[in-house]
């Protein structure tokens, strides 16, 4: 494999000069019935429409171009197969593989990477074991009763995409069953979610890859002297998911434990069982498995080098048409599907954790863009607030809309001739027009400048499958742009130097605390913050 970084790629050279003058979309038969059909792609259950972008036949040819110079597919298949790709080379890094794929590459009798898969495996089965003992009545709570709600208590990776899958899946929650979350070390978040609950019925899954995080381990230790005060016996209920051999991996604390590997990254461990304990506590062992089915499948998409039948390669590719040529900063996913409230929240992470970068893969820093500021909205909500920035702002923000054919529930009625999913997908199709076409007028104020690139990402309906995919496709239209960028998507130095000072400010306080002031940090600026909060 090659490592060649982004501005001495061929075609980088070729997309900027194509940059120069993009495709109008706002010209009048700018949008004709051949090119909407001529642009869309199919990957699993899902279809992109991409007319909606400024591109055209010359750029695509030179996108594919840059996919295949930058080795994206090769890259991909390799990091599925294991290869140590969470490094940078010559410098001290993480030097791991990449193996968050292996957790759904379950299905096959040749798995891309067998030890990972086995280790898969082996948790997914003691999941099944614990998930039909608590279906048998052979682990109940002190009174014999069932267990109702499971609490995952972590946070970033640990919390953001198995909290997503659950508002995405909460419609195909087994009767009895419902899930929270306590990820913030804001006493409130524990104190809010805690206010709602009967504990006796509740089991705490106690998340955290590294087994150290202050807020995660303070949130656990607070719910462990409630359960206390409760006169219940936490030992009962509380389980863990942990890396082998960390701080937290002492099953003797918890009813049950579980294993996750440090070839999986945090923000992609939705699919182990970071996700697992919870989703299949929610949705059933086998509504796990579906998921985990949608993702493999896309996963195997994925594998596609042509890309105009490969959505992850192609969404990464239009992205960086948008973000590096013409130079768009941000990125705005807006799903219109309720059940994907937090899902822009969960690629915040994914996105931005893994390609804000500065360096290349062999440590130099890089002169060309890395990965845009992701932010999003469900639809229709948004329309009432932000929209009008992105139809008549200075700021260009590109969108990425996602929706589905038919609802989640099916409980919908005719109200003034239309049904409430028409509406939605109405209004998802308008929006997507008028951002491209945008509307002369005579009325400056009343005038739109379209031209304002999007694409609509289309399936059937959300269900644990399609679920499935949709995260795997994001994981992986994120990992293509990093290859392409050649950075390491695959660590996250950068938010360590922030809990390092946060560490040397709570000494400071911890001291206080005691009556003995420290002065460990004399003039530092820490102490002049703290002062100047007026905290200490
Ligand atoms: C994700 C990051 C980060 C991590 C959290 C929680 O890729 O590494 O968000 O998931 O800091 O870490 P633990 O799971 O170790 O508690």
């Amino acid at each position: 494999m090659e490592f060649k970084d982004f501005a001495n790629l061929q075609s980088v050279q070729t997309l900027r000069k194509l940059a120069a003058t993009p495709y109008s979309l706002a010209g009048r038969g700018a949008l004709p019935p051949e090119r909407i059909s001529g642009y869309q792609a199919s990957s699993c259950d899902f279809d992109l429409l991409y007319a909606t972008q400024r591109i055209d036949e010359q750029v695509l040819t030179a996108l594919q171009e840059l996919a295949d110079e930058a080795e994206a597919v090769k890259k991909f298949k390799a990091m599925k197969s294991g290869e140590v790709l969470n490094t940078i080379i010559g410098h001290e890094s993480e030097d791991r593989q990449v193996l968050h794929t292996a957790c759904r590459d379950v299905f096959s009798d040749s798995p891309c990477e067998p030890q990972a898969t086995a280790q898969a495996l082996v948790q997914l089965a003691r999941l099944k074991t614990f998930l039909a003992d608590l279906d048998n009545g052979i682990l109940t709570n002190e009174q014999g009763k069932n267990f109702s709600t499971m609490i995952q208590v972590g946070i970033g990776g640990s919390d953001l995409g198995p909290r997503a899958l659950y508002h995405g899946l909460k419609r195909f929650c087994r009767q009895g069953r419902d899930a929270c979350f306590i990820a913030n070390v804001d006493p409130d978040d524990a104190a809010e979610v805690l206010a709602g609950i009967d504990l006796s019925r509740t089991l705490v899954n106690v998340v955290s890859k590294s087994g150290s995080t202050l807020e995660t381990l303070t949130n656990e230790g607070l719910i462990r002297q409630r359960f206390i005060a409760e006169g219940l016996d936490p030992g009962k209920h509380i389980l863990s998911v942990t890396g082998e051999g960390s701080p937290m991996d002492d099953p003797t604390k918890y009813l049950a434990s579980f294993h996750m590997y440090d070839y999986i990254g945090g923000r992609y461990s939705a699919t182990s069982m970071v996700g697992g304990v919870t989703l299949g506590f929610v949705l059933g062992y086998e509504g796990f498995l579906e998921l985990l089915r949608g993702a493999n499948a896309m996963d195997i998409a994925a594998e596609e080098s042509d890309l105009r039948k490969n959505i992850p390669l192609l969404m990464a590719l239009l992205g960086i048409w948008n973000h590096n040529f013409l130079g768009f900063a941000t990125l705005a996913v807006l799903p219109y599907s309720q059940a994907l409230i937090r899902f822009p929240a969960h690629l915040q992470q994914c996105d931005m954790e893994s390609n804000g970068k500065s360096i290349s893969k062999c440590g130099n820093p890089v002169a060309w863009q890395t990965g845009p500021v992701v932010w999003g909205e469900p639809g229709t909500n948004g329309q009432h607030a932000f929209y009008q920035l992105l139809h008549q702002g200075t700021e260009i923000v590109p969108v990425e809309f996602i929706g589905f054919r038919e609802s989640q529930y099916g409980e919908d009625m005719l109200v003034e001739g239309t049904s409430s999913q028409q509406k939605l997908l109405a209004n998802l199709l308008a929006q997507s027009l008028a951002l491209a076409s945008g509307q002369e007028h005579a009325n400056p104020n009343k005038a739109f400048s379209g031209n304002r690139p999007n694409s609509l990402l289309i399936g059937e309906r959300l269900t644990p499958y399609t679920m499935g995919s949709l995260l795997a496709l994001y994981e992986n239209k994120i990992a293509f742009q990093g290859f392409c960028w050649n950075i390491n998507s695959f660590d996250q130095e950068g938010v360590q130097l922030g809990k390092r000072m946060a560490t040397r400010i709570l000494s400071e306080f911890a001291g206080k605390e005691n009556g003995q002031m420290k002065d460990l940090l004399q003039d530092a600026p820490e102490i002049s913050l703290i002062q100047a909060a007026r905290l200490g």
